[in-house]
């Protein structure tokens, strides 16, 4: 399969990485939206949330505990905004599932 957040994932790309284990890898978005802004990909290839199942609860805790915990390292006190996008009408662009994790300014909502 030709995903670029795979390759990414292998380390065929280079990204500019903040954290990375067997499951997941964590690096800085291309084009920041935010002073922090960063994506966690799981390395498994999942198109989108729309293919998450119950099965995936442990990666999905993993996640969010990793995205938390680096959120505190970065000093994001003030707060942050988890983003996963979804299919055309959401707004996503790359087909490997992805959170967007944006933080220090303060965001709008609704979102465009
Ligand atoms: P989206 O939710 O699918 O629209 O988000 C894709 C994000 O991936 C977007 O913010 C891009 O800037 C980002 N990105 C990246 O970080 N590195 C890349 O090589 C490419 C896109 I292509």
């Amino acid at each position: 399969m030709d995903c670029l957040f795979c390759k990414i994932a292998q380390g065929q790309i280079p990204s500019n990485k903040l954290f990375e284990d067997d499951k997941i890898l964590a690096f800085y978005d291309i084009d920041p939206q935010a002073p922090v802004h960063f994506l966690v990909i799981p390395k498994q290839h999942v198109d989108s949330a729309a293919a998450l199942g119950e099965q995936d609860g442990e990666l999905l805790a993993h996640v969010f505990a990793t995205i938390a915990r680096l959120c505190k390292e970065l000093g994001c006190d003030n707060g942050y905004r988890v983003v996963t996008n979804v299919g055309e009408d959401g707004g996503q662009s790359v087909k490997h599932l992805h959170f967007h994790v944006l933080a220090k300014r303060s965001l709008a909502w609704p979102p465009g």
